[in-house]
């Protein structure tokens, strides 16, 4: 049995993960990290324990992992994409220094950790299309110098001190409970809610702007199968290409539409998202991913289309 923390609890992946832990490991065992500000409600308050744990400050971590006989941090803190470029200094601390603090706190305590990494950890001089697992990673942006950085000194612990340390690149992440908030990949998100409220979507990006892009609960599954992986059978650790979907503006909409007849799009570019999409790829190739750990994504294009406006439609009690 795991006992698990998991630090950035209330974000986007952390406040499904959590639940979907909790559902696997039991309720008590899977501690929800959160910040003031950000505190939990509702269910993933209700269901387990939480704990304030700011990720900049290591005596926060080593105390839920001492009360807790922690085995396994999942650390999902972090500023997304378009934030970080607002805030690099503040996206370093986090995304550097926070990782450095948890994985020092795992060294002491001998806990495994997970932190995803991105398709941001690659620049314009990857190769574009079906990148590989092992290739060019010169980003541009300060989340993605954050990212490289967390996958070669999570590598270095592992290696150096044999902490076991795993991650994912995920892609643009498509859900209906928690929106993402400050990432290059949220219009994927946005265009959704624009659907079910009946509003003109504004895409901020331009026709032929491609992203890998992910369904939650394939994300959710990659980052808990990652973990149960057989680790002899481990080439890669950090950070292994995933991947499910590779659209652009054009394609959602249309995909949208077949459901949304009446959904209008309007393009109304944002200079800095469209900068950091032409800097990123297009899609990933993830073989090593599909060879290591068997990863497998569940949901196309059109699956999650049906299962988002099902769900985006109760949430907001709009009826079809
Ligand atoms: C972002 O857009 O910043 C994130 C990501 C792809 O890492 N969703």
């Amino acid at each position: 049995m795991k006992n698990i923390l998991v630090i950035g609890s209330t974000g986007q992946i952390g406040s499904e993960l959590t639940m979907k832990l909790r559902d696997i490991y039991g309720n008590d065992n899977v501690v929800c990290g959160y910040i003031p500000g950000a505190e939990p409600k509702g269910a993933l308050l209700e269901s387990g324990p939480a704990e304030i744990v700011d990720i900049t400050n290591p005596d926060h971590i080593a105390a839920a992992v001492k009360k807790y006989n922690v085995d396994t941090i999942y650390n999902l803190a972090a500023l997304l994409s378009a934030t970080a470029e607002a805030r690099p200094q503040l996206a370093w601390a986090i995304g550097v220094g926070g990782l450095y603090n948890t994985l020092e706190v795992a060294r002491e305590c001998g806990c495994a950790v997970f932190t995803p990494s991105s398709i941001g950890s690659f620049g314009k001089a990857t190769p574009r299309v079906k990148t590989p697992q092992d290739t060019i990673q010169r980003p541009e942006t300060i989340y993605g110098v954050t990212k490289v950085t967390g996958e070669m000194l999570s590598d270095y612990y592992t290696k150096r001190f044999g902490v076991d340390t795993r991650s994912v690149r995920f892609p643009g992440l498509i859900s209906y409970t928690t929106p993402p908030g400050g990432g290059t990949t949220d219009y994927a998100v946005d265009i959704y809610y624009s659907a079910v409220r009946g509003e003109k979507f504004k895409c901020p990006l331009k026709p032929g702007t491609f992203m890998d892009m992910m369904y939650m609960p394939d994300a959710l599954r990659a980052a808990i199968e990652i973990m149960e992986a057989d680790p002899s059978r481990l080439v890669h650790r950090n950070s292994f290409n995933i991947a499910s979907l590779s659209f652009d503006p054009e394609i959602i909409y249309n995909k949208i539409k077949e459901y949304v007849p009446d959904l209008e799009m309007e393009y109304v570019l944002d200079p800095l998202r469209q900068q950091i999409a032409d800097s990123w790829p297009d899609s990933l190739d993830d073989t090593c991913a599909r060879e290591e750990w068997d990863w497998k994504p569940q949901y196309d294009l059109d699956a999650m289309t049906k299962d988002m406006l099902v769900n985006l439609r109760k949430k907001l009690l709009v009826t079809a």
